[in-house]
C-alpha cells in the first residue's frame, strides 16, 4: 500500500518531464527527443543553387537570375546541388565589400545582408564558365 502511493507520487513528479505512467517501465527516463533540424536563416529573397545554376525566385538561371531588394534586406542561397559550390562576388558597388561563401555542400546555406545600394554580380568559383553573372540590385 505504502509503496504504491510512493510510486504514484514519484511519477506525478516526473510527469512534468515526460514520465509515462503506464506500468512497471513508467519510471524509465524517456528517450531524448531527436535533435531539431536547423531551420534555414530568415531571408527576404532566396536563390537556389543547383549543380549547374543559380536560380532566382522566378526560376531564372545564371546570367538571367536577378533579384532586386531594398538596402538592409537579406539574401539567402540554398545549396541543393550534389556538387560543392560557392557564392562569390565578381563586382560590387563602390564602397561595398566583396563576398565569398567558401565551399557549400548540399543542405548548407549562405546569407548576406546588403546595405550598400547598387549592383552586385556573383559566380561560383568552382564552375566559373556556367554558374556566373547572377545579379542582385540593392535599391
Ligand atoms: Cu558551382
Amino acid at each position: 500500500m505504502k509503496r504504491r502511493v510512493f510510486l504514484t507520487n514519484v511519477c506525478s513528479f516526473i510527469a512534468v518531464f515526460g514520465c509515462s505512467s503506464d506500468g512497471p517501465t513508467g519510471n524509465n527516463p524517456p528517450p531524448p527527443p531527436p535533435p531539431p533540424s536547423t531551420p534555414p536563416p530568415a531571408a527576404d529573397v532566396v536563390f537556389k543553387i543547383e549543380d549547374d545554376a543559380f536560380v532566382d525566385p522566378a526560376g531564372n538561371r545564371n546570367s538571367d537570375a536577378t533579384v532586386t531588394i531594398n538596402a538592409g534586406q537579406t539574401v539567402r542561397w540554398d545549396q541543393t546541388g550534389s556538387n560543392v559550390h560557392t557564392v562569390t562576388s565578381t563586382s560590387e558597388p563602390s564602397g561595398a565589400s566583396s563576398f565569398d561563401s567558401g565551399n557549400l555542400s548540399n543542405g548548407q546555406y549562405f546569407t548576406l545582408t546588403l546595405t550598400t545600394t547598387g549592383t552586385y554580380v556573383f559566380y561560383c568559383t568552382l564552375h566559373p564558365s556556367t554558374m556566373k553573372d547572377s545579379t542582385i540590385i540593392v535599391q
